[in-house]
C-alpha cells in the first residue's frame, strides 16, 4: 500500500531532519507520517479524484508535502528524501535494522562519533568506543556486533520458527484487549514461509472507539523501539528484536477481506482481483463489491466462495497454480500436524543429543506420538560421539529394554532402532551392511564435502540411494538458512534416482534447515516420492519444531499419504524399507 510506504519515507526525513538540529520539520514530518499512517483511503485514489488540492486538504498536509506525495505517485521517488540521504549521508534504515539500534541512538552515534553507517558502526564497536558513550555499555556494543552479524547473513529477513513464539504472543496479547473479538497473524508469517521480513497482525474490532486503546497498547508494548506510524486503524513499530511488526484494525464485516488480503501472497492477490474483475466485480482489502455493494468481506470463506472457488489454504497462497486447481476443485487435502504419528529422526546423549531415549520416549508419548525412531550419529563424526557398530548393537539392546517397560506399562508406543549414518565422499556408507540391516530404519546423510561439484555431488547421492540399506535421505541439500548455502545438486536427478529406488526424502522440520524446501517437496509430490516430516530433534525441546515441517511440506502441496510417518508404525515401517 502506497500510505505505508509514503509514511515511512517522511519518518526518515524526520529522522534525517532531526539530526541536523531543526527545531520544528522534523515535527512536522513525523505528524504527517503518523496521518497517512492513519488513512483510511489509499492516497493514489485520494489523488486521482482531487488532485494534489485533495492532499493539501489533508490534515497536517502542507503543500510541500502533498508534492512531494504527487511526486511519489507519479515517480515513486521523492527527490527531497534522495538529496536528504545524499547530503547527509548517514544510512537510517540500515542502522535501525541492528537489533537494538532506534533513531535517538543514532543520533548521539552519529553525534559524537561520527557514524554514518553499518561500517562505521563496526569499526567504531570493535575499536570499544561505542562503551564510552552515555546510555552505552560494554552489553550494548557486543549486541551492536552481534546484530550487524545477523543482518549481513540473513538479509533482514527473520527464520520463521525462531520469530514465530513471539508473533504469537503479541497476537494473543492484543486479543485480550478490550474490545477486540478476534486477532490473527497474517501476511508471510500465516503463510508459513521459511522465512519473513516483517510481521503481521490483523485485529477485528466492531467498536471504533475503543481502537486508540488497542493503539497506545501496540506503539508501547516493552518490546518497541521504534513508531514509524501510529493510528487508529493502523500501526507499524520496530521490535527490539529487529524486526517490524504491522497491526491493522479490522470491522467486522471486512474482516474476512483484509484477511485475504494483509494474508498476501501479493501475487495470490492480484490473481484474485482478476477473478473478480471477470466477474464484473470489485475486490479489496474492504470486501468483495457488486457495484458499490459489498456482497462479501465477512470471512475468508465466503470470500473465496463468492468468487466461485474452493478455499486456499494460507500456505498454497502464492500464485503457483493453486487458484487453477481451486477453480478446478483440485485442491490437495493438506497434511495436517495431527496425523504424524512418529519422529523419525531424534538425536540423543549417546551422541550429540542433549536428553536420554527415554526422555524423547516420554515427552513423544505425552505429544501423542505412537513411534519414534532413534538416530545418532555414525562413527566418522567421532568428535561428538558418532556410533560404530559395536555402540550401536548395544544402544540397541537399550532400545528394547525401554520397549519392555513402555509395554509393560500398556502404553501404545514404540522405540525404532536408526542411525544418522554418514554418506562418505564417494557415496558409499560410514558403517557396515549387515549392522544397518539390523536396524528397523536407516537414516543417510551428508555431513562432509559440501563443496564437490554438482555432477560429483548427484552421484555421491545416488550412489547412497542405491544402498538397499538406506531407506530415507535425511535432510538432502544440508542447507543451513542464512548461513551455509545447498549443496551443488541436480535436484531432478535426486529425486528421480529417490522414485527409482524407493528411497524416502525427508522434510526436516528444525527451523533453520526445512530441507527440503517447498519447491523440491512439490517436485517430490509431482513424481510420486515418498517424503517423512521428522523434528532432527537434538533435545526434547525441538520435539515442537514439528510444525514448520508440516507447514514446509504443506507449501509443498503435500497430502497424508505421501508421508511415511504419517501410517500406523507397521505400515510405516512397510512402505519405508526397499527389502
Ligand atoms: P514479507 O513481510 O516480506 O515476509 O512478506 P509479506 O507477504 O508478509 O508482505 P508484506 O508484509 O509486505 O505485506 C503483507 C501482505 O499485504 C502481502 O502478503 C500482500 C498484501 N500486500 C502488500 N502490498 C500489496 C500490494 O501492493 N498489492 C497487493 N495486492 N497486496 C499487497
Ligand atoms: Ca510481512
Ligand atoms: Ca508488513
Ligand atoms: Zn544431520
Amino acid at each position: 500500500m502506497i500510505n505505508e510506504e509514503i509514511a515511512k519515507i517522511f519518518q526518515e526525513i524526520s529522522e534525517y531532519l532531526e539530526m541536523g538540529e531543526e527545531p520544528f520539520k522534523p515535527r512536522a514530518y513525523s505528524r504527517a507520517a503518523r496521518i497517512i499512517g492513519e488513512l483510511e483511503k489509499d492516497l493514489t485514489d485520494i489523488y486521482k479524484e482531487g488532485g494534489e488540492k485533495a492532499l493539501k486538504d489533508l490534515p497536517g498536509i502542507g503543500g510541500s508535502m502533498a508534492e512531494k506525495i504527487e511526486e511519489y505517485i507519479k515517480t515513486g521517488k521523492i527527490k527531497y528524501f534522495e538529496d536528504l540521504k545524499k547530503k547527509a549521508p548517514i544510512d537510517v534504515s540500515s542502522l535501525t535494522a541492528v537489533e537494538g539500534l532506534g533513531p535517538k541512538k543514532i543520533k548521539q552515534l552519529y553525534k559524537k562519533l561520527d557514524i554514518k553507517n553499518i561500517e562505521d558502526l563496526e569499526k567504531a564497536a570493535k575499536d570499544k568506543k561505542i562503551r564510552e558513550l552515555e546510555g552505552f555499555g560494554e552489553k550494548t556494543e557486543e549486541n551492536i556486533l552481534k546484530g550487524i552479524d545477523f543482518l549481513r547473513q540473513s538479509g533482514g529477513r527473520f527464520i520463521l520458527g525462531y520469530i514465530y513464539p513471539l508473533a504469537q504472543e503479541i497476537k494473543e496479547r492484543i486479543k485480550k484487549r478490550k474490545g477486540v473479538s478476534k486477532a490473527n497473524i497474517a501476511g508471510s508469517a500465516r503463510r508459513m514461509k521459511e522465512t519473513v521480513g516483517d510481521l503481521d497482525v490483523l485485529a477485528l474490532m466492531d467498536k471504533e472507539d475503543e481502537a486508540a486503546d488497542v493503539m497506545d497498547y501496540f506503539t508501547s508494548m516493552p518490546e518497541v523501539i521504534n513508531v514509524y506510524s501510529k493510528g487508529s486503524t493502523r500501526s507499524s513499530v520496530r521490535l527490539k528484536q529487529g524486526i517490524d511488526i504491522d497491526l491493522r484494525i479490522l470491522p467486522k464485516e471486512s474482516y474476512g477481506a483484509g484477511l485475504i488480503y494483509f494474508t498476501g501472497s501479493k501475487d495470490h492477490n492480484i490473481e484474485l482481483r482478476k477473478i473478480a474483475i471477470k466477474k464484473g466485480l470489485k475486490l479489496n482489502e474492504y470486501g468483495l463489491f457488486k457495484r458499490d455493494k459489498a456482497i462479501a468481506g465477512k470471512s475468508e470463506p465466503e470470500v473465496y466462495e463468492s468468487l466461485g472457488l474452493d478455499f486456499i489454504p494460507p500456505e498454497l497462497r502464492e500464485n503457483t497454480g493453486e487458484i487453477e486447481a481451486s477453480l478446478n476443485g483440485e485442491l490437495p487435502h493438506l497434511i495436517e500436524e495431527k496425523d504424524i504419528l512418529g519422529d523419525l529422526q531424534i538425536q540423543t546423549k549417546w551422541s550429540d543429543g542433549e536428553n536420554s531415549i527415554m526422555d524423547y520416549a516420554e515427552a513423544a508419548i505425552k505429544k501423542g506420538l505412537k513411534y519414534i525412531l532413534i538416530t545418532d550419529h555414525s562413527k566418522r563424526l567421532a568428535m561428538i560421539g558418532g556410533l560404530d557398530e559395536k555402540k550401536l548393537k548395544k544402544q540397541g539392546k537399550e532400545i528394547d529394554k525401554i520397549n519392555r517397560i513402555i509395554a509393560d506399562k500398556g502404553i501404545d508406543f514404540r522405540v525404532l532402532k536408526g542411525v544418522e549414518c554418514d554418506i562418505l565422499k564417494d557415496g558409499s556408507l560410514d558403517l557396515a551392511d549387515d549392522a544397518l540391516a539390523e536396524l528397523d530404519i536407516v537414516g543417510v546423510a551428508v555431513h562432509s564435502y559440501f563443496n564437490l561439484p554438482a555432477v560429483s555431488q548427484t552421484e555421491r547421492l545416488i550412489k547412497a540411494m542405491e544402498n538397499k540399506n538406506a531407506d530415507i535421505l535425511f535432510h538432502p541439500t544440508t542447507r543451513v538458512i542464512n548461513q551455509r548455502k545447498a549443496i551443488d545438486l541436480d535436484i531432478d536427478a535426486v529425486i528421480e534416482a529417490a522414485y527409482k529406488t524407493g528411497t524416502t526424502l525427508e522434510v526436516d522440520s528444525f527451523p533453520d534447515r526445512l530441507d527440503l524446501k517447498d519447491e523440491y517437496i512439490r517436485k517430490c509430490v509431482e513424481k510420486g516420492v515418498k517424503v517423512s516430516i521428522d523434528t532432527d530433534a537434538h533435545s526434547i525441546k525441538h520435539l515442537d519444531y514439528l510444525k514448520f515441517g508440516v507447514a514446509q511440506a504443506r507449501r509443498g502441496w503435500v497430502s497424508k499419504e505421501s508421508v511415511i510417518n504419517a501410517w500406523p508404525v507397521d505400515e510405516c515401517l512397510r512402505k519405508v524399507r526397499k527389502v
